[in-house]
């Protein structure tokens, strides 16, 4: 027996076995759902067929969501093969290695245009097509960050990302509310995965998360895993347009109180 059995969803976004979207994956199916996944291109195919053998996956296809094509192909698929989609998680985000340090203001066009196509934008061309599959109890989620509501060193670019996803978050929640289909996001505390591995001095900013947070520790993808269920959950009825931190508590503090 779990909140989520006889539901199908679809995660999206997982890369390996450090992905927060697969904290989340193992956690829908712990509480009885039925799994589907993309993969970004041949590469990563073989990190994920592997993983969504282990949780019973009946849906694998590539998608690269910055391609309407493949979107359109991917959800074709979906529909073929399931018919009706009962929730979608988005754990999908990429900006510029070089736009991810330095002053936010050399942000180039070329690099908000990626940053905000893949980190945004996709939430958006996913939900307007998992929508048609989905029935009154349908829900979404995304991923956000608190850099989307602050300004925090380097994440730059992300930042705007984030924002943008967080009120489209809110517009999706408002259209798609008189069909009985909910939106929210979860703002993670930072974790460590591939995306992670690629940016310098994560290790410190993991510590200031710790020490400036409540429960004087950083979060895990099980723990975004487990409050995803709640919100994909019919626990969740009453809940859209909502941002739910899982941070330990870091953004209700007001900071690490040994850093002057
Ligand atoms: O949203 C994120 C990370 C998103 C991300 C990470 C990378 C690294 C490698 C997007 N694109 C790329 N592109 C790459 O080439 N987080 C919430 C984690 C994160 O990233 C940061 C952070 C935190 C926290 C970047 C700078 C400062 C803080």
């Amino acid at each position: 027996m779990g909140v989520l059995d006889g539901k199908k969803g679809l995660v999206l976004g997982v890369a390996n076995e450090k992905s927060i979207a697969w904290g989340v994956a193992q956690a829908c199916r712990r509480e009885g759902a039925e799994l589907g996944f993309n993969y970004l291109g041949a590469a990563l195919e073989k990190r994920v067929r592997p993983l969504a053998e282990k949780v019973g996956a009946s849906f694998v296809a590539q998608l690269d969501v910055s391609d309407d094509a493949q979107l359109d192909d991917f959800f074709a698929q979906v529909e073929r093969q399931w018919g009706e989609l009962d929730f979608m998680v988005h754990s999908i985000a990429y900006a510029n290695k070089d736009a991810l340090k330095g002053n936010f203001r050399d942000t180039t066009r070329a690099d908000f245009h990626l940053a905000l196509d893949v980190s945004a934008y996709s939430f958006i061309a996913c939900a307007q097509r998992a929508a048609r599959l989905m029935r009154p109890g349908g829900a979404m989620l995304t991923m956000s960050y608190l850099g989307a509501v602050r300004a925090v060193p380097n994440y730059n670019v992300m930042g705007v990302a984030k924002a943008a996803l967080e009120s489209a978050t809110r517009y999706l929640a408002h259209d798609l509310g008189p069909e009985g289909i909910r939106v929210n996001a979860i703002s993670a505390g930072p974790i460590r995965t591939l995306a992670a591995s690629g940016i310098g001095d994560f290790r410190k900013l993991m510590d200031k998360a710790a020490r400036g947070s409540m429960l004087k520790r950083t979060v895990t993808q099980e723990e975004v895993g487990n409050a995803a269920v709640y919100l994909l959950s019919d626990w969740a009825s009453g809940v859209t347009g909502e941002v739910h931190y899982v941070d330990a508590g870091f953004s209700v503090g007001a900071g690490d109180p040994g850093c002057a």
